[in-house]
C-alpha cells in the first residue's frame, strides 16, 4: 500500500519486486512466436500501447496474478497508462539505456501512486536481451530528464551518486510468463540481442488515483482496470 513515510519506496529497498507469474510459460512463449511471426518481416521491434489494439495484451495486462501485485504496491483502483512491447532480434544492435519508467518528455508519475512492470512473453536471458537493473536506485529520486541520446549523462549522473555504481547493476532473466515490478525510480536497462531467438518483453506502467504529476495533452487517456472516479 501507499505510505507517506515509507522512505525505501512502494517496493522497498531495492525497488524491484520479482516473481510475479501473469501466463503459463507455454501460452507466453505461444505468443511470442505468434508476434515473431507476425513481426518478423519488418523486423519490427518496438509496439506502443498494445493493450489498446490487441486482446491479448488486454488480456496480459489484466492478468490476476499481476493485478494482485499491483494493487499490493499501490492500492486497489489502478488503470494502465501506457505500455510499450519490444522486441529483440538476434544480431540486431539494439540496446534500452538506462532510464526510469516514470519520468520522460511526456509524463511524470508519481513513485508512491505509480508501477512499471515488465512482463517476458519469450524466455529473457543474459544472452538475448534481458533486463539489468540498478537495485536501491530509486533512492536517488528522479534524475533530470535526458532524452534518448543523452542516456549515457544519466548513468554518469547515478555513478555519481553517493553509493551507486551502474557497474553494480544486476542482470534479471526472466522465464515466459513471469513478470517483474520496478519502481518507477529504479534505473533499468536492456542490451542487445547476441541470442538465436527473438526476446520479447512488454513494460506496463500502471498508475493509482493521482498517479500521474505531468502528462502532455496530446497522451493517450488512462486506460482503467479496477475502480471507479477515474
Ligand atoms: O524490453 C526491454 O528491453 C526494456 C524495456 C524498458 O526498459 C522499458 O520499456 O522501460
Amino acid at each position: 500500500m501507499t505510505s507517506a513515510i515509507n522512505t525505501d519506496g512502494i517496493l522497498g529497498r531495492r525497488g524491484l519486486q520479482t516473481g510475479v507469474e501473469w501466463s503459463a510459460p507455454t501460452a507466453a512463449r505461444a505468443r511470442a512466436a505468434q508476434l515473431v511471426a507476425e513481426h518478423r518481416t519488418r523486423h519490427q521491434e518496438i509496439l506502443r500501447n498494445p493493450h489498446l489494439s490487441a486482446e491479448w495484451a488486454r488480456a496480459a495486462v489484466h492478468a490476476p496474478h499481476l493485478l494482485a501485485a499491483v494493487q499490493g504496491a499501490i492500492g486497489p483502483d489502478i488503470a494502465v497508462e501506457n505500455t510499450f512491447l519490444v522486441m529483440k532480434w538476434p544480431g540486431r544492435v539494439f540496446q534500452i539505456p538506462w532510464h526510469q519508467d516514470g519520468i520522460d518528455a511526456r509524463v511524470e508519475l508519481d513513485p508512491d501512486r505509480s508501477v512499471s512492470a515488465w512482463l517476458a512473453i519469450s524466455d529473457a536471458t543474459l544472452e538475448n536481451g534481458c533486463l539489468h537493473a540498478l537495485f536501491g536506485s530509486h533512492h536517488l529520486g528522479y534524475l533530470p530528464f535526458s532524452s534518448e541520446a543523452d542516456h549515457g549523462a544519466e548513468r554518469g549522473r547515478a555513478d555519481q551518486a553517493t553509493g551507486f555504481t551502474t557497474d553494480a547493476s544486476t542482470a534479471l532473466p526472466l522465464r515466459a510468463g513471469t513478470a517483474l515490478l520496478m519502481d518507477s525510480r529504479l534505473l533499468h536497462r536492456s542490451g542487445t540481442n547476441t541470442g538465436d531467438g527473438a526476446r520479447v518483453g512488454l513494460n506496463v506502467r500502471y498508475v493509482a488515483p493521482g498517479g500521474i504529476r505531468r502528462r502532455d495533452p496530446q497522451s493517450p487517456s488512462l486506460d482503467p482496470v479496477t475502480g471507479t472516479g477515474w
